[in-house]
């Protein structure tokens, strides 16, 4: 059976969300914003199509893609930067790699038990995102 990320996810923890913030220039005032938040995701997966919802009280972001194929993200309401994305697996993991303005930009998800895990990167600054399931 292929992995499948489908559900609802409330996050639980956010290890280096500020660090991370800082690396992609997010402003001081948006950053104690965004720190208080516990976002959701929506996660709608069929095969290799995605369908992700991040949402939270202040801002919410979507970002649908088919496993290789790269595209344009545009990271509105994030950082604004656009850049061209690329998601691959990496056995059941999820990688994708932003290329742009910022250097090692990306993120990798995947199931641990009942977990779902999200390392987001940018420069040298590593979050790390657990979600539970709704
Ligand atoms: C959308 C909820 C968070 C809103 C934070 C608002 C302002 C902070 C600005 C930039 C911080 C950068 C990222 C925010 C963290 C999470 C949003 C989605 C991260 C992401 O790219 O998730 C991927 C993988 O699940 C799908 O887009």
């Amino acid at each position: 059976m292929p992995v499948d990320f489908s559900g609802t996810w409330n996050l639980v923890s956010n290890d280096n969300f500020e660090g991370y913030m800082v690396a992609l220039g997010i402003d001081f005032a948006t950053r104690k914003i965004a720190k208080m938040l516990k976002p959701q995701k929506v996660i709608k997966q069929d095969g290799d199509s995605f369908y992700i919802h991040t949402t939270s009280t202040f801002r919410d972001y979507l970002l649908e893609f088919k496993v290789g194929e790269e595209f344009e993200e545009d990271n509105k309401g994030l950082d604004n930067r656009k850049c061209k994305s690329l998601v691959t697996w990496e056995n059941d993991k999820l990688v994708c790699v932003q290329t742009g303005e910022k250097k090692n930009r990306g993120w990798t998800h995947w199931l641990e038990g009942d977990d779902l895990h999200l390392e987001l990167r940018c420069e040298n600054q590593v979050c790390r995102q657990v979600f539970k399931r709704a």
